[in-house]
């Protein structure tokens, strides 16, 4: 398995949980480090950047508006399968959905504030880390 990079986002619902924490302990239980980390407001534009792939579905302007309701914090998690060991920990978009333990199931309440967001490929995690993060804000941990 290769060590990779992925792009995550504490989505605000989150944030004003105060679960910022927590989350990050299930990061780094699960042998993900932390190699970027910044708290940030979201404007619509960034917002809507970030999720253009979404722009012509019917909740595109919930999801913006739900993204910039408050801060963020944005984090890019390094190790072993670490796109798609994120995407376990998460648990399904809709927490509903989602297998118990997982950090939508523990802390999320709507398939519109679910808490967190993780990239699902290799190609989103390269963009997604690139629209937040210079090279120089990666940190090598070693
Ligand atoms: P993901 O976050 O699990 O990767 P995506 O399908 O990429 O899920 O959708 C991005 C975000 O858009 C979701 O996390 C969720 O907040 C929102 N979203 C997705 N589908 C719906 C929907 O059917 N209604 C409302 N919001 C949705």
């Amino acid at each position: 398995m290769a060590v990779e990079r992925t792009l995550s986002i504490v989505k605000p619902d989150a944030v004003a949980k105060n679960v910022v924490g927590k989350i990050y302990s299930r990061f780094e239980e699960a042998g993900l480090q932390i190699v970027a980390a910044k708290m940030l407001r979201l404007s619509d534009d960034v917002a809507g950047g970030f999720y253009a792939e979404h722009r012509e579905r019917p909740f595109f302007a919930d999801l913006v508006g739900f993204m910039t309701s408050g801060p963020v914090v944005v984090q890019v998690l390094e190790g072993e399968n670490a796109i798609a060991k994120n995407r376990e920990l998460m648990g399904a978009t809709n927490p509903q959905e989602a297998e118990a333990g997982t950090i939508r199931a523990d802390f999320a309440q709507s398939i519109d504030a679910n808490a967190v967001h993780g990239s699902d490929s290799p190609a989103s995690a390269e963009r997604e880390i690139a629209y937040f993060f210079a090279a120089s804000e990666i940190c090598e941990r070693g």
